[in-house]
C-alpha cells in the first residue's frame, strides 16, 4: 500500500467514524431545524420541538397564561374540585399552550407572585401535559439586590454573575427552580417545558432590562442560567426561548441575544395599548424581523405574549389580530392572563368579545387543544 492509498484509507475510516458519531450531534435536526441548546436533551423535549415545527406548518397553537389556575371570578386553588378555564367556558375547547409563571419560587414561597400555589401549579402542569397541552414557563423573579419585585430597577445583574456579591443567592434561587422542575413528571418522565426567562429585556421596566444592566451582562446571565440548569442540575427537559418586547425604532432584536448555542426558539412580546394601527404595524414589522432571523438560524419562532387589556376594541381577534398573523409562520401565540374584569386578555362568558373569539376559533390557522391533538404525534 503506497502512501496515498494509506492516506485515503485513513480518510475514509475517519469519515465513517464521523458519520457514526454524528447521528445525534449533526448541526441540524432531522427536520432541518438547528440543533438544540442541550446536547443531552430528553427524547420528549425533542418531540415537543418537532411537534412545534409541525404545528407551525399548519397554523399556530393558541396559548393562554394561567388558563386553568384562575379566571375572571374563579380560582382553582379555592375550589380544587373545579376544573375550569375561561377559554373552555367560551369555546368548548382548551388552549393548546399553557403559560405559568414561577416568580417567587426563587424565594422558597408556597405561592407565585399572582397567588397560585406551586402545588396547584404542579398539578395543573401535569394535567395539561397529560391531555396533550404544551407548557411554557415565564419567571417574574424578584430583584436579588434590593429585595424588590421584578419591576424594581435597582441594578442587580452584575451582582449575581460569577464573582458578584449575590452569586450564592442566585445559585440558591436556581436550585429552588430546578428542584421544582424536577417534580414535574408524568409517567416517570420529565415533562418538556418551553422556558422563557428574562423576557422583554429591551424594555426598561424589569431589573434585567434596558438601562438597568449592560447587554453583555444580560448575555452572561442567560448563559450562566442555562449552564446551571442544564449542566449543574442536569435538567434536560427545557427548550430555551428568547423574547424581547416590541421593537422600538432604535431597538435591535439581537442586541441582547446570548448566542445560537443558548437559544432554541425566538419570540417576541407585543401588546395592543388600545391603538390598533400601532399594534398592527408592530406585529407585521416585528414578526417579519423575527421570522427572517429565525429562518436564517433554522430556529422556530413564536408570538410569546400578546393581548389587549379588557378587550375594548370590537372584533379584535378577527380583524386586528388574525389577518396579520395568519401567514406569519409562528409556532404559537400566548395571550396574557385573565385575572379580573379590569385585567384580562381573553373573553370570559358574558363578555362582549365572546362571539369574536368563537369566530377566531373557527379560523383555519388557530389551533386549540383538540386541533393539535389531531395532528400526528411525531416520534423521536
Ligand atoms: C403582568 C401583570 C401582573 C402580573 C405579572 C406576572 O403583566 O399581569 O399583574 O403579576 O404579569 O404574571
Amino acid at each position: 500500500m503506497n502512501n496515498s492509498t494509506r492516506f485515503l484509507r485513513k480518510l475514509s475510516v475517519l469519515a465513517l467514524v464521523c458519520s457514526l458519531c454524528s447521528c445525534k450531534s449533526t448541526f441540524s435536526t432531522s427536520f432541518g431545524m438547528s440543533r438544540l441548546v442541550d446536547k443531552k436533551v430528553s427524547a420528549n423535549a425533542e418531540v415537543l420541538h418537532k411537534r412545534l415545527f409541525d404545528i407551525s406548518k399548519q397554523g399556530f397553537a393558541i396559548g393562554h397564561q394561567d388558563d386553568t389556575s384562575y379566571g375572571v371570578g374563579w380560582r382553582h386553588s379555592e375550589d380544587l374540585r373545579q376544573k375550569y378555564s375561561d377559554v373552555y367556558d367560551v369555546i368548548g375547547d382548551y388552549p393548546a399552550v399553557y403559560g405559568f409563571d414561577i416568580g417567587h419560587l426563587e424565594l422558597g414561597n408556597d405561592s407565585n407572585l399572582d397567588a397560585v400555589p406551586f402545588d396547584t401549579m404542579r398539578e395543573l402542569i401535569i394535567e395539561a401535559h397529560k391531555k396533550g397541552g404544551i407548557i411554557t414557563l415565564s419567571w417574574h423573579l424578584d430583584n436579588p439586590t434590593s429585595g424588590g419585585t421584578s419591576w424594581d430597577k435597582t441594578p442587580a445583574v452584575k451582582d449575581i454573575l460569577e464573582g458578584g456579591i449575590h452569586q450564592d443567592k442566585y445559585e440558591l434561587w436556581i436550585t429552588r427552580v430546578a428542584d421544582f422542575i424536577k417534580t414535574l413528571n408524568y409517567n416517570n418522565k420529565p415533562i418538556p417545558l418551553l422556558f422563557r426567562p428574562f423576557h422583554e429585556m429591551n424594555g426598561s421596566w424589569f431589573w434585567w432590562g434596558e438601562g438597568n444592566c449592560k447587554a453583555s451582562d444580560y448575555k452572561k446571565l442567560w448563559r450562566y442560567t442555562v449552564k446551571l440548569l442544564r449542566d449543574k442540575h442536569q435538567l434536560h427537559n427545557l427548550l430555551y426561548v428568547y423574547s424581547p418586547n416590541k421593537l422600538n425604532p432604535e431597538d435591535k432584536y439581537m442586541h441582547y441575544y446570548p448566542g445560537n448555542r443558548y437559544v432554541d426558539i425566538l419570540g417576541i412580546d407585543i401588546y395592543d395599548f388600545k391603538n390598533s394601527r400601532d399594534y398592527i404595524t408592530s406585529v407585521v414589522n416585528d414578526l417579519a424581523v423575527v421570522k427572517d432571523i429565525a429562518n436564517r438560524k433554522k430556529k422556530l419562532y413564536a408570538f410569546t405574549e400578546t393581548g389587549i387589556e379588557k378587550l375594548p376594541t370590537p372584533n379584535w381577534f378577527t380583524r386586528v389580530l388574525y389577518p396579520y398573523i395568519e401567514d406569519s409562520g409562528i409556532a404559537w401565540i400566548l395571550f396574557w392572563r385573565n385575572a379580573k374584569t379590569e385585567h384580562h386578555y381573553l373573553p370570559y362568558k358574558t363578555h362582549e368579545s365572546e362571539n369574536d373569539f368563537k369566530k377566531f376559533e373557527t379560523f383555519p390557522k388557530t389551533l386549540f387543544l383538540k386541533d393539535i391533538n389531531k395532528l400526528k404525534q411525531p416520534t423521536n
